[in-house]
C-alpha cells in the first residue's frame, strides 16, 4: 500500500484544505476520507476478477473498450432526419478527454450511407484542365511522400438546431458532429503536380465513390495549400464510416468538402455549380440574401463536462470543468469561462498540443458552492476573432440559417449538479 502511493505530491485539493497533504487522503479528497470511517468494500473485498485467469494475449486481436464502457457512443436523433442512410450520428463529446477523437466515436454523416470498398478495386483519377490525366491506385498514393497532421472536421450543420434556442439537451447532439483525429495522407498538391495542373485552372470537383457520388466544388489556392490524400487515421486505416480507403482533408473548413471514398478529382476553371451541393450549404440571411461560399470554420467552443448528459455527482467541493474548443483559422491561444453567465469571466487552462486548424482541451479548475450556475465558455482564436453570442450571431445573420452557429452555449448547472441547454441574452 505505502509504495502504491509514494510518488503522489500533495494535492491542490487538499492544499486549499487544509488536510494533511499525505498517503490517501492526497489520493481522494473526499473518498478516502470516507473510506477512514466505515471499511469499504472495494478495498476489503476479494473481488471475481482476483480469483481467475484473465484472457491471454490470444483473444483479442482487435481490442474494444470495457464493458462497463458500453454507454460510451454515437447517437443519432431519429426524429432528425427520415433515414438513417441519409443522416447524421454524434460524437460523445462529453465521455472524452485529451483531443483525439477515438476511431469508433467519429461522428458520421452520409448521404447514401457507407461504402464498402474493395481497396484492391479502388481508383483515384485526376482529369480535367491537367496536362497528363492520371489514375492512381491505392498503392501508387501510398509512394507519395506522406505526412502527419491532426486536424478538426466539424459539419457545417453542427449546432444548427440551435439557432432558434435551446433545443437538444447535451453537447453530444448540440455539438457533436466533430471529430478530430491524425491523419497519414499524401498533400493533395503533389498529386495534383503529378498531373500538371494547366494555368487557367481555378477549381477542383473531388467526387466520392459512394451511392451519392458526392461532389463540391473547391478553389485551387486550397488544394495546393493544405489538403491532404488521407488513408489513415490515428494510426490506422480509416474506417469504412469515414472514407476508407482515402478521403480528401480539407483542413479548417466545413465537412462536406471533406469527400470520402475519393475516387475522382476534376480540375476545372470554375465552380460546378449545377453539380455540387453547395447550393444546399448557404446561409439564407433575412433579406432573402444568402452567404455563399462560408468554407471556414469560425472560432467555437464548447463545455463538455458538466454538461446535461454529464451531471456534476460529487457534490459541492473542489472540481474540474472541461472543454473544448477549435477554429479554422489557426489555434486557439485562450479561453475564458464564466460559472455566472457572465458576470465574471475566468481565464481556462489550456492543456494539451496547440495545433493549426486542430481541437483544444481547456480546464477551469474551482470550487463549487453548490449553488446554481451558468456556464459558458468563449474562444479566442490565433487571429485574434472572439466566439460571439448567439444574440450577435442573430443580429447580423438573422433566424433562417441553419448552418455555421458557431455561438456562445450556455448550460444551467442547479444545486443537484444537474445540467441543462438554456439560453440567456
Ligand atoms: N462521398 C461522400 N463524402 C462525404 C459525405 C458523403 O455523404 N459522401 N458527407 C459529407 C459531409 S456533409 C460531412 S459533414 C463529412 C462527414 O465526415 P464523417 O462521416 O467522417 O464524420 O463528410 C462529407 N463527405
Ligand atoms: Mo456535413
Amino acid at each position: 500500500m505505502d509504495k502504491l502511493y509514494k510518488g503522489l505530491k500533495p494535492s491542490r485539493r487538499n492544499f486549499l484544505r487544509g488536510a494533511a497533504a499525505t498517503g490517501v487522503a492526497a489520493f481522494g479528497g473526499a473518498q478516502a476520507a470516507r473510506a477512514q470511517g466505515a471499511p469499504d468494500p472495494a478495498i476489503t473485498e476479494i473481488k471475481p476478477w482476483m480469483q481467475y485467469l484473465g484472457d491471454g494475449v490470444d483473444a483479442r486481436p482487435y481490442g474494444m473498450p470495457s464493458p462497463y464502457e458500453a454507454h460510451v457512443r454515437r447517437q443519432n436523433v431519429e426524429w432528425l432526419t427520415a433515414d438513417p442512410v441519409s443522416s447524421v450520428n454524434f460524437t460523445p463529446l462529453h465521455e472524452l478527454d485529451g483531443i483525439i477523437t477515438p476511431n469508433g466515436l467519429c461522428f458520421e454523416r452520409h448521404h447514401a450511407g457507407i461504402a464498402e470498398v474493395d481497396p484492391a478495386e479502388h481508383r483515384l483519377m485526376i482529369n480535367g484542365l491537367v496536362d497528363r490525366p492520371l489514375v492512381f491506385t491505392m498503392e501508387d498514393l501510398m509512394r507519395f511522400p506522406r505526412e502527419n497532421h491532426v486536424y478538426f472536421l466539424e459539419c457545417a450543420a453542427n449546432t444548427g438546431m440551435e439557432w432558434a434556442g435551446a433545443q437538444l439537451n447535451g453537447c453530444q447532439f448540440t455539438h457533436g458532429m466533430i471529430h478530430n483525429v491524425m491523419y497519414t495522407g499524401v498533400p493533395l498538391r503533389l498529386v495534383l503536380e503529378e498531373a500538371g495542373v494547366r494555368t487557367n485552372a481555378a477549381w477542383i470537383l473531388p467526387e466520392g465513390a459512394d451511392a451519392s457520388g458526392m461532389t463540391r466544388s473547391i478553389p485551387m489556392e486550397k488544394a495546393l495549400d493544405d489538403c491532404l490524400v488521407a488513408f489513415k487515421m490515428n494510426g490506422e486505416a480509416l474506417r469504412p464510416e469515414q472514407g476508407y480507403p482515402v478521403r480528401l482533408v480539407v483542413p479548417g473548413w466545413e465537412g462536406n468538402m471533406w469527400v470520402k471514398w475519393l475516387r475522382r478529382i476534376e480540375v476545372g476553371d470554375q465552380p460546378w455549380h449545377h453539380r455540387e451541393e453547395t447550393s444546399k450549404y448557404t446561409d439564407l440571411l433575412a433579406d432573402g440574401q444568402a452567404r455563399r461560399f462560408t468554407w471556414e470554420m469560425d472560432a467555437k467552443s464548447v463545455i463538455t463536462n458538466p454538461s446535461p448528459q454529464a451531471p456534476i455527482t460529487h457534490g459541492p467541493g473542489p472540481m474540474t470543468l472541461t472543454g473544448v474548443a477549435w477554429s479554422g483559422r489557426g489555434t486557439i491561444p485562450r479561453v475564458d469561462v464564466t460559472l455566472d453567465g457572465g458576470a465574471n469571466w475566468h481565464q481556462a487552462r489550456m492543456s494539451g498540443p496547440s495545433l493549426m486548424k486542430s481541437m483544444h482541451r481547456f480546464y477551469y479548475d474551482f470550487e463549487w458552492d453548490g449553488r446554481p450556475m451558468l456556464l459558458q465558455s468563449r474562444a479566442h482564436d490565433s487571429t485574434g476573432y472572439v466566439q460571439p453570442t448567439k444574440d450577435q450571431l442573430r443580429q447580423v445573420r438573422g433566424e433562417n440559417s441553419i448552418y455555421h452557429n458557431n455561438g456562445i452555449q450556455t448550460w444551467a448547472v442547479n444545486e443537484n449538479g444537474e445540467a441543462e441547454n438554456v439560453e440567456i441574452s
